[in-house]
């Protein structure tokens, strides 16, 4: 079940929307066929406190009559607040609470690490990962802080090392970049830009859904 969903998994925050209204990019995004949604309200701009809950229930919303999972990133609050399908952390949002206070506290919900080589996967399976987030695949300018390109290789080597949770990829994927990170081993792509910044995101989202249609 969750294989499938992370097949296309739109994270997306209204600092990403170029001005559009957040709740018609994921509807256009939602028909193109996306399969998950993280709700990642980060960067300039980004909303905060009742405006920031708000967009969360609107965009949780949007996901139910899709049915589809909505996770919320790195805020375990506002996750149980919205009754998130799951939450996901980065390496550097898990300061905040031991991992094990982190499982306790999601108990019930999807839980989702952000990796970005074979120690810090093996350190999220051993945390109770649900998936792994492994980026980034490609030179994004979506992250300021993204760490450097490691390529879809490194889900290959994550593989190797035996890591059999759902790994998705994450970082710079396009339709055009996406076929390399399923071939590495992926379950899925997460993809910020290639969706919400793209002129028609029904469309963007059809070309991923292309991707697959494309290796049947
Ligand atoms: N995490 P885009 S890269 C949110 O490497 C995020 O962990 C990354 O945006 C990681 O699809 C990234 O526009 C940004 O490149 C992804």
């Amino acid at each position: 079940m969750l294989r499938a969903a992370l097949h296309l998994y739109l994270v997306m925050g209204s600092p990403n929307c170029g001005g559009r209204c957040p709740a018609a990019v994921l509807d256009e995004a939602i028909r193109g066929g996306i399969t998950m949604f993280q709700y990642r309200e980060k960067g300039p701009h980004a909303r905060e406190g009742i405006a920031r809950t708000e967009l969360g229930r609107e965009l949780r919303e949007c996901c139910r009559r899709a049915g589809i999972p909505f996770i919320v990133n790195d805020d375990i609050r506002l996750a149980l607040e919205l009754e998130a399908d799951g939450l996901h952390v980065g390496q550097e949002d898990q300061a905040q609470q031991s991992a094990a206070e982190l499982r306790r506290l999601t108990r019930g919900r999807i839980l989702g690490i952000s990796a970005h080589n074979v120690a810090e996967a093996r350190e999220a399976v051993r945390q109770g990962a649900d998936y792994i987030g492994v980026g980034p695949m490609y030179a994004t300018a979506t992250k300021p802080d993204a760490r450097r390109v490691q390529g879809p290789g490194v889900i290959a080597e994550m593989r190797s090392a035996g890591i059999s949770l759902p790994l998705v990829g994450i970082g710079g994927i396009t339709p055009a970049g996406a076929r390399a990170v399923l071939e590495a081993g992926a379950d899925g792509v997460a993809v910020i830009s290639a969706i919400s910044q793209a002129p028609d995101a029904v469309r963007a989202a059809e070309l991923f859904q292309q991707v697959y249609k494309n290796r049947e």
